[in-house]
Order: structure tokens, then sequence, then C-alpha cells
């Protein structure tokens, strides 16, 4: 029986009057078994022996009727007078060997940790499952030792799938602190913990969750609503890294002469659909950034109010968020656009502007970057590394050159092996598409990877030429959601070749007469893209496919 629990949507009790409020705990519970609540623990901090074991078997009739096991919260004593399936043990509680030998082979015991440390003792001591939190603070319970958020949880499961202990390996682990229907698919695609052996990454088995279901007011619908989200994919991610939808099979993407004409269909597709681009951005790039939606045939909405942002994201569209000015204000605003495009399932694009530069805007990427899944992040090597930084990933060695300097992207600090690894696992990391941009773009989805050294000098001497670059892959996300690796490189292409063009034009003497020209280009590419004139083969991109991206040795995943 153990062996077959289904931990997937894993109901904690509260009994409390701010949890409960006045509600029956064993008829709430009995809804939350009606919506599919996977196990159920009773947690009762407070109430007397008497007491507590009349109530847990009143719940273990309820749970029987469902097949579901009940855990008891820390009493090994209250569990074994109702004869339930086992207990769940914090910490402070008894330790997991003493509570087997009470409890025996049979019972299921699981244990709270928030340490490798303390992952790596329980599993000694034999529990069956982890409880791993806190990941988010939460007001259900305020002693709560550590929040680890999710890269704490993923180097919790990144030790055990890594771990020489099989029993390591193959431990089942819920998730705990803060999940609630807004960001438990996230959370959980979020929560794998990939690695460079050849075997599927660990992932979380389930969720656990006290208010999100004790304290709704429909309870059967929460579950049932929690546990749809938890069964089906992602709202946001319309495929996975390894789609085929627009490459045909595992390994067109190496092909170039392939590339070239997605990139073309693509351009078609912006075209013919006019999505919007909802863009939260700084007062320095909105001009030229809603010019540039508008050359490749996008719809462009320069909207920093996040009580918009429901409605914006309805529209079939794709949002950008562009961290330049990091204030409270702008961070509580995106974070609603945020949550409202994860939620409607529309394309999320990142620009970590200047992320590197003050430890405000560091603080404001660890946050943005807990507010929700992102499709593409994009920005400069400082900014990815930043990024990558946030994510958890730990640089060994610097690069070769260079200082920190401010917002512009400077001299490189890696050569493009390094970068290319570093883009690569953090993509992979993030479950997302990551472009680093530079005199060579390096653009990953963790399984293609591609260095793209078409654009022009002219793009790093004019202001907000990278926060436009942002726009334009919103545009071609919003277009063609289903493979966000192959719409960025799309959009990454147009822009870049667009700024060859402009840059050998005659009436471009300089990067302000750049500009114009520059917008110019990209409307032309589009024009001759749609009438079929366009007179190019794929040896116009210079791509290089990284077919074989080496572990540098220059990063550790923490
Ligand atoms: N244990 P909610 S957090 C019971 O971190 C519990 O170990 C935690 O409540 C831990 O789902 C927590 O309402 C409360 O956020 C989780």
């Amino acid at each position: 029986m153990k062996d077959q629990v289904d931990y997937t949507l894993y109901l904690v009790t509260d009994s409390t009057e701010a949890i409960l409020g006045s509600r029956h705990l064993v008829e709430v519970v009995e809804q939350a078994l009606l919506g599919g609540v996977t196990v159920v623990q009773y947690r009762d901090k407070t109430s007397d022996t008497g007491a507590l074991i009349k109530t847990a078997k009143a719940l273990h009739e309820k749970c029987k009727k469902h097949n579901v096991p009940l855990l008891i919260n820390d009493r090994v004593d209250v569990a074994l007078a109702v004869g339930c399936e086992g207990v769940h043990l914090g910490q402070d509680d008894m330790n997991v060997t003493e509570a087997r030998r009470l409890l025996g082979d049979g019972n299921i015991i699981g244990a709270t940790v928030s340490s490798i440390e303390e992952a790596r003792i329980a599993v000694e001591r034999g529990a069956d499952y982890l409880g791993i939190g806190t990941l988010y603070a939460t007001s259900t319970k305020k002693n709560t030792k550590d929040i680890i958020g999710v890269n704490g949880i993923r180097s919790i499961l990144r030790y055990l799938h890594t771990s020489s202990d099989e029993a390591a390996r193959q431990i089942k682990t819920v998730c705990i602190g803060g999940v609630n229907a807004l960001n438990v698919q996230r959370v959980t695609y979020q929560l794998h913990a990939p690695s460079d052996a050849s075997s599927p990454p660990k992932s979380i088995d389930g969720v656990a969750v006290v208010s999100a279901i004790v304290a709704a007011k429909d309870v059967e619908q929460a579950a049932a609503n929690l546990k749809t989200l938890l069964c089906t994919p992602p709202t946001f991610t319309h495929s996975s890294p390894s789609t085929t939808a627009i490459n045909g099979d595992d390994d067109a993407w190496t092909s170039l002469a392939h590339l070239h004409t997605t990139a073309l269909t693509l351009t078609r597709a912006v075209h013919t659909h006019g999505p919007l681009s909802h863009n939260m951005t700084n007062l320095v790039v909105q001009n030229f950034a809603a010019s540039v939606a508008l050359a490749i045939g996008a719809s462009p909405i320069m909207s920093n109010a996040g009580a918009e942002a429901p409605d914006l994201a309805r529209l079939q569209g794709a949002l950008v968020i562009n961290m330049g000015t990091a204030t409270p204000d702008a961070l509580r605003n995106h974070a609603l656009a945020i949550a409202a495009y994860n939620a409607a399932g529309r394309p999320v694009v990142l620009d970590p502007v200047g992320a590197a530069a003050t430890s405000a805007r560091k603080d404001a990427l660890a946050s943005l970057l807990a507010a929700g899944y992102f499709a593409v992040i994009k920005g400069n090597e400082r900014e990815i590394l930043a990024v990558a930084h946030a994510s958890g990933l730990v640089m060994l060695k610097t690069g070769h050159a260079g200082q920190q300097r401010g917002v512009d992207s400077g001299h490189a600090l890696y050569d493009l092996p390094h970068r290319a690894h570093i883009v690569q696992r953090l993509a992979r990391r993030e479950r997302t598409v990551v472009l680093m941009t530079g005199a060579t773009d390096v653009i990953s989805d963790g399984r293609r990877t591609y260095a793209v050294a078409n654009g022009h000098a002219y793009l790093g001497m004019v202001t907000g030429s990278g926060c436009t670059l942002g726009t334009a892959i919103s545009a071609y996300l919003a277009a063609a959601p289903e493979d966000p690796f192959l719409a960025a490189v799309a959009a990454l292409l147009h822009f870049e070749i667009a700024a060859e063009e402009a840059g050998r034009s005659e009436a471009v003497r300089g990067p302000g007469t750049f500009v114009p020209v520059f917008i110019d280009e990209l409307y032309r590419r589009r024009k001759a893209i749609v009438d079929g004139v366009l007179e190019e083969g794929p040896e116009r991109m210079k791509v290089e496919v990284l077919t074989e991206v080496k572990d540098a040795g220059i990063l550790k995943e923490l």
C-alpha cells in the first residue's frame, strides 16, 4: 500500500479560527476528498489527546471511503490508537528511526526537511517521503524555519537525484508553504532537478497545501481546481523544450535551411496576426519600442498599469517586462501583470535591464523570478549572469576580462563556449528560453542552442535597442507560442539582419541616422518576406548550430 501512495495533492489540515473558521473539520476534509485530494495529514497542535483521537478516527473513516491515506502530524501515539496509515514528523518531533520502531515497516512516515543535510538524515533514517519547505512565506505557519523558495527545493531535489543512495533517488517528495492555484503550475513546472546525467530529472511528486483548500469558500471546488491544475500541462507552456511542433522532427533544428524557412514563416505569422505586444517598459525606450513593434507588424501597447493586465492578457498577445526602473511600485505592477499573463496562458518576456548593476535591481530580479514564469529571458552577458546567480547557479571562475560596468553591455567576460554553457544550463534549470546578447548572441532552450552573429555595432550605441529586441521577441512569441525557442530565434534574425542592412545604407552616418533607417529595414524585410520577394538563402543568417555544448567547468548548481 505505502508504495502506491499518490502524493499529487496533499492536504494538511488546520483547525484554527483563522483558517477553518466556524466550520467543522471533518466536513471540510470530506469536501476536500470529494474534490480529489490524495493524502490527508491531520495537523492539530492544540487539542487534547482524547479529542485528537476522536477527530482522527472520524477523519480516518472518511479517508478510507476514498482510499486516501490519513497521516497524523507529530503524534505517533494518536496514529497507533487510530490505526491509520502513518505519521508526518517535523524536525522537532520524534525522530524517524524511533517512530519506525514504534510503527513498523508498513506505516508511512514523512519528514519535514528544509536543507540537504536534513534530507540526507531523513532518508538515512528510513522516511518514506519528504515534505520540503518552506517554499514561500505563509501566514498559516509563522514559525517556519527557512523560506527556501524554488531554488532551495530544487537544490534538495538535485541532491536526492544525484545521490549514490538508491533510497534518496527513489524517495517521494512534496513541497509546502504558500502553494495556491495561482502558482501551483509554475512551481511544479520549475521544480525539476536537471543534471547532466541522462536520466530524467527528479521532480516533486506533489504539493502540500493548507489554506488554499481549508480556507476556501468552496472547499471541494478549490481542491478539484488544484487537482486539475496539477494534472494538466501548465497554461503558460504550449510545449516542452523538446517540442517538434514547428521543427517536424527532433533534429530538424540543426538544419540551417530548415531554420531559415521557419524564420520566414514566423515573420509572415506576425504580419498576418498583428499580435498585441504589451510592453511594461521605461520611458526612455517606449517610443522606439512601439515603432519597432509596428514595423514588424505587431500592435504595441505601452502600459505600466498592472490593473490593466488581466484585460490585455485576454487579447492573444504577449507581455514584455523590462526591469528598467525597478521601483517598488513598478514591481507590484509587474507581478500583477505576470500573474495575469501566466493565468491566461500567454507568453511573458523578461528583460532584466541592468540586473547586475545595483543590489536593488538584484532584489527586484529575485522577486520577479518568484512572481511567475517567463517564456523567454533575454539580456546582455552581465544581466544573464545576474539571472543565473538568482537562479542558484554559482560561477566558479570568472571569465578572461572586464570589470562590472553599468547597464551597457561592456566587453565580454566569457568566450563563446563558456557563454553557451551558461545559457544552456540556465535555460535547462529555469525550463525556459534564454538569450544572451552580445556581438555573438547565444540562445538556448536547454536542448537546442544557437550562436547568432548577425547584427550591427550601432545597435550597441543607441538607447534601448536591447529593450526593443524584447518587444520584437514578444510579437513573435504571441504569433507562434507553440515553440518559444524558434519564435525568439526568428525575432532575433529579423531584428539583427535588418540592423545589418541599415548599417550598410548610405543614408546612415552614425547611430543617430541609424535608428530611422533600422526601423525602415525592419519594415522592408517584413514586406519582402510577405510579398515573397526576399532574395536570400540560409547563408544570410550567421548562425552556428551548437550541437555539443561542453561542460566548461565554470559553474556549479546549488
Ligand atoms: N509546514 P499554506 S509551511 C504546515 O514549511 C506547514 O514545514 C510548513 O500552509 C513547513 O499551504 C506550512 O496555507 C503551512 O501556505 C502551509
